[in-house]
């Protein structure tokens, strides 16, 4: 059924009656604020989200919650559960933040991609875990300034591929894609979709939020983009579709964005209007997709979808990819 808001647009994601689902005061520890969080399903259907969480220092670390049905009855760790270890890893100085988790089935292991943040600058760090209590960290595998990162669940060809969204001095900051035979040594650098110019929504500054969505028809990946405007900066989110077998090559992109800070915990807190999802998983009936978004820098909550809505508000409202071949 097609659901349409006060001003006639399609409603394509549905916040759940019981946002926030995770706010600073659940934690079993003090905390500033707990947003941004990587999500994803255990062998068991737990829900486990791993959250951006923010002590008074102003620094992140990062700290998992588990839920049987993914909305309630959170069992938080009762400590952080991925620290910054400075001493092996200097980048993370000023904590880490931000993960994005893809399960990869060959190695039977989950990849947690997250952003260190040192002194010159956000980059991307990864590390791998089976369950979330030990962690095998691979160190910086982006250097700054570059965020906004996660990998695809399966090798391209022979290669693993990292979307990411390092910043360069042409006209803003947009998305890319990297290879790796080895999740080490990272080559065949690409520009995938680049920020809009002007007075677009996502002008200047774009970055993927999720990691992509696999679909029968491609790559699904729900993206922000930041306008700035007087009163700083506005985070909303749209959506574009990467071919499954060429995951560089974008065969559609909204015009429109989909989903944007509305209610009063979206648009009040440490960062006002931000809606910052960093997770999904996706329900047994293969389509309801749960997005897991940090609402203003300050508390997390989550939004369904139908993947196959998604698709087809695409179809219907997409247009061909960019050609990039003058964007370098
Ligand atoms: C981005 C990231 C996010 C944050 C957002 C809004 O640059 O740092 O972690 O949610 O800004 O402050």
């Amino acid at each position: 059924m097609l659901h349409r808001d006060q001003n006639g647009h399609e409603v394509l994601f549905h916040r759940h009656p019981g946002n926030p689902i995770l706010s600073p005061s659940d934690w079993p520890y003090p905390v500033n604020s707990v947003f941004n969080c990587g999500a994803t399903k255990l062998p068991d259907q737990t829900t486990l989200l791993l959250c951006r969480v923010e002590d008074r220092s102003g620094r992140s670390h990062l700290c998992a919650a588990r839920s049987r049905d993914g909305f309630s009855g959170w069992v938080i760790d009762p400590q952080p559960t991925l620290l910054p270890d400075v001493a092996r890893f200097p980048e993370e100085v000023w904590g880490i933040e931000d993960p994005r988790i893809t399960y990869l089935e060959e190695l039977d292991r989950y990849a947690v991609v997250y952003t260190s943040y040192s002194r010159g600058g956000p980059g991307v760090s990864l590390a791998l875990t089976r369950d979330f209590r030990n962690f095998e960290r691979y160190g910086v595998i982006m250097p700054p300034e570059d965020k906004d990162a996660a990998l695809l669940p399966r090798r391209i060809g022979n290669c693993w591929a990292l979307i990411h969204r390092p910043v360069t001095t042409w006209r803003g900051a947009h998305i890319w894609i990297s290879y790796s035979p080895d999740l080490r040594h990272w080559g065949s650098h690409k520009l995938i979709l680049r920020a809009r110019e002007g007075g677009w929504w996502d002008a200047n500054k774009i970055g993927l939020s999720p990691p992509p969505i696999e679909t029968a028809e491609g790559w699904l990946m729900i993206y922000h983009g930041v306008r700035q405007n007087a009163s700083g900066s506005l985070y909303r989110l749209g959506l574009a579709l990467f071919d499954s077998r060429t995951p560089e090559r974008c065969l559609l992109r909204g015009d429109d964005w989909v989903f944007g800070p509305e209610e009063l915990y979206e648009r009040q807190g440490d960062v006002a209007n931000v809606v910052f999802p960093c997770g999904f998983t996706l329900a047994p009936d293969g389509d309801t997709l749960n997005l897991y978004y940090g609402a203003a820098d300050t508390r997390i909550a989550l939004a369904t979808a139908s993947v196959r809505t998604l698709l087809d508000w695409l179809h219907a409202n997409g247009r061909p990819g960019d050609d990039l071949s003058d964007a370098w």
